[in-house]
């Protein structure tokens, strides 16, 4: 890897985390795949030579328990989502070099030898430690086949994962009451040998892979906080009969009867499906071992590696898979751009109560998806929450891509085709609009370089913006009669314009753009193209413009609203779906309610709580916190800034008034720079905020 502006002379990967093949895409999911396919189509753009990989996640328990749910076996049950997400990306323009899956015998092969070098190397070693087991079912419990309590933060956590409180990966023994997730049977912890992958042997150098790593601040802030606080070493082994088998060891004494942990050949499938690229168009095309492997003799430093994931599973890219990478003389990842999360209608998506827009649903609907590719890639920042409704998804195709760029576009091209079809219109395009799309491609390059998919969207829309200005302040409908040299010139420059909108907005609106091309009468694909091209003079064979988007109106909004409310309305009437085992980004499911506490307190230590009513009096987010607002709180006797985990559970807009609750001799604490001076109070995951029945005063008792 170097540190060089893209394009670098090193072949890239970008790569997408993989989905866990066990049930329907949401537009939610779609986040990071569209995010990583613009970032890789701009990527081709600026001349870089590009691998654009993913695959299914066949492992692991996400898959077995919904498997088991199902009846059938997990290999069947993941082949066959696996075979529907390889038609779904596609659909939405999310086109990968290659999609293959974790359980394939590229990746099978290629974990066990990575696992097999990573012994060679003295780095894993065995230790015997407690894992949950059900007495009752006679069988082990890893990962999510066992729920308890988180022992750092007390929330309600998997047995992997602190999915409901601090998000940390949990190792095996660590979640305390273990109960089944299959029978609701409590726990036992018994004795088994696992083994385990000496990932604190890398601290020092982890530590100085973050202070090189590239891509979203929150990828770099939040491991270096795991790293201070000292990192354990991470068991590689499961239980399970499902998964790829432990490799036997050198001297044939390391077989066991273990599985590998799913995360450990997860990861690895980015590179497995880079070599299968490689199968299918050969190394003159992309060859996927001078990306992946490191050669310093050759001064050879790998290639440019950059993993687009969703922010919950930044400790396994930025932790365990640098230190697998690092201990096995592979490429060491330039960047990782780590996305927020994508709320509906201010709410998590929930896959067992059907509130969610899903992906062959939002198609089904008809609508294209380069309008839905445009709202994710640049709603909010790669690393802020986005939350999408109809309603706002409507307005921002309306103004922009119908009100800035359609509106550009349609009236250049319909204007310059009656006047001007098929006749050269100017020698050349204008000094002042060559350097306006000289400004936008360099808006382009610095996008890219930035990781900031959102700006890639915006340079295009202020270059539409100033078309609309340009041709509205020139009017060349008046200048036809009186001064054609004058008009043919400023239609000239419209053409150019809309050409560049063409190369520059391909990343985001692919299908959009091909069609572009076309009434732009130029040649070929416009997916071939480089920034390059978007100077050069349009050919200016233009046929009949038609509309490149269209507006959505507003009883269209209500009936999908309508619709979405009546679906949720069903499966919530359905409350049978106590068992079911969704995707980290869901809602809390009711029947998980902790039991009542039994230990009483006493008045007098409830009177220690200093709580009164408050009223907000302004929220705004916090640089780089991913989860917080900073608000300012009416108090009565004195206003106070306090810190609160709201963001994207919130609209930020809608709180100021809003009376709450907040606990006010809590002790101040910093956070993110900002000292908070209180604690608002809040229920369950979304964040329900705490407040009165009437009008209370700012700065009333609660008792
Ligand atoms: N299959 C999905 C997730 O936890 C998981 C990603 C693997 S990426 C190597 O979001
Ligand atoms: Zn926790």
């Amino acid at each position: 890897m170097s540190h060089d502006d893209f394009p670098t002379d090193h072949p890239a990967v970008v790569t997408c985390g993989l989905p866990y093949a066990n049930g329907d895409l949401h537009i939610g999911h779609l986040r990071t795949y569209v995010g990583g396919d613009v970032y890789a189509r701009a990527l081709e753009r600026l001349g870089q030579e590009t691998a654009f990989v993913s695959g299914s996640d066949m492992h692991g328990t996400p898959v077995a328990v919904n498997a088991d749910q199902a009846g059938v076996s997990p290999e069947a049950f993941a082949l066959d989502w696996h075979e529907q997400y390889a038609e779904t990306f596609p659909k939405f323009n999310v086109a990968f070099d290659n999609y293959g899956h974790t359980h394939d015998e590229t990746n099978t092969e290629i974990t066990q030898g990575l696992v097999r070098d990573l012994e060679d190397a003295g780095h894993v070693y065995e230790k015997a430690i407690m894992v949950a087991y059900d007495p009752v079912d006679d069988q082990f419990l890893p990962d999510r086949y066992v729920e308890g309590t988180c022992p750092y933060c007390g929330a309600h956590a998997r047995g992997d994962e602190c999915d409901e409180g601090c998000q940390r990966h949990l190792e095996p023994g660590e979640v305390e009451d273990p109960v089944s997730t299959i029978t609701g049977n409590p726990a036992e912890y018994r004795e088994r040998t696992h083994k385990f992958f000496e990932v604190s042997a890398f601290s020092e150098y982890l530590s100085g892979f973050l202070d090189r790593l590239e891509g979203t601040s929150n990828a770099r802030n939040q491991p270096r906080e795991w790293i201070e606080q000292g990192l354990q070493d991470w068991c590689i082994t499961r239980d399970m009969d499902w998964g790829i088998e432990y490799p036997e060891g050198p001297s044939g004494d390391g077989s066991t009867d273990l599985v590998l942990y799913v995360w450990v050949d997860a990861p690895i499938e980015y590179i497995s499906s880079t070599k299968q690229y490689t199968e299918r168009v050969g190394t003159d095309a992309f060859d996927w071992e001078s990306a992946w492997l490191e050669d310093a003799s050759d001064d050879h430093p790998g290639g440019e590696i950059v993993h687009v994931i969703g922010r919950d599973i930044i400790q396994h890219h930025t932790i365990f898979w640098p230190a697998m990478l690092e201990a096995t003389g592979h490429a060491e990842p330039r960047a990782v751009m780590a996305s927020g999360f994508v709320t509906l209608g201010g709410k998590g998506f929930s896959t067992s109560r059907d509130r969610a827009v899903w992906a062959d649903e939002y198609l089904d609907e008809g609508f294209h998806p380069d309008p839905l590719r445009y709202y994710l890639a640049t709603n909010g920042g790669f690393q802020q929450d986005v939350d999408f409704s109809w309603e706002k998804f409507r307005d921002r195709v309306n103004t922009e891509l119908v009100g800035t760029v359609g509106n550009f576009l349609y009236r250049s091209l319909l204007f310059a085709h009656r006047n001007y079809a098929d006749a050269p219109i100017a020698d050349a395009t204008s000094a002042e609009v060559a350097a306006r799309i000289d400004e936008a491609i360099a808006d382009v390059e610095t996008a890219v370089n930035d990781y900031s998919v959102r700006a890639l969207g915006d340079a295009v829309a202020d270059l539409a913006r100033f078309g609309n200005e340009y041709i509205q302040h020139n009017e060349p409908w008046n200048l036809v009669d009186d001064d054609p040299d004058e008009a043919a010139q400023v239609i000239h420059d419209c053409v150019a314009l809309a050409k560049a909108i063409a190369v520059l907005f391909e990343p985001i609106a692919p299908g959009k753009c091909e069609r572009l091309w076309d009434q732009l009468g130029e040649d070929g694909s416009v997916h071939e193209t480089t920034v390059a091209v978007a100077r050069e003079d349009p050919a200016g064979a233009l046929s009949e413009p038609t509309e490149l988007f269209e507006k959505i109106d507003d009883d269209r909004v209500e009936a999908l609203n309508a619709k979405l409310e009546t679906r949720v309305a069903a499966a919530e009437s359905e409350t049978t779906d106590a068992e079911t085992t969704d995707d980290a980004d869901d809602d809390t499911d009711m029947t998980d309610v902790p039991p009542l506490s039994d230990d009483r307190i006493s008045f007098e230590a409830f009177q220690e709580l200093d709580m009164r009513v408050g009223r907000i009096e302004a929220a705004e987010a916090i640089d780089g916190a991913d989860d917080l607002l900073k608000l300012r709180v009416d108090l009565g006797a004195e206003t106070r800034t306090i810190v609160a985990g709201l963001k994207g559970l919130h609209d930020v807009e809608a709180l100021p008034e809003t009376r709450v609750v907040v606990l006010a001799n809590m002790e101040p604490t910093e956070l993110f720079g900002v000292e908070s001076n209180g604690m608002v109070l809040a229920a369950g995951e979304d964040a329900d905020l705490l407040t009165t029945h009437a009008d209370a005063e700012p700065g009333t008792r609660i008792r």
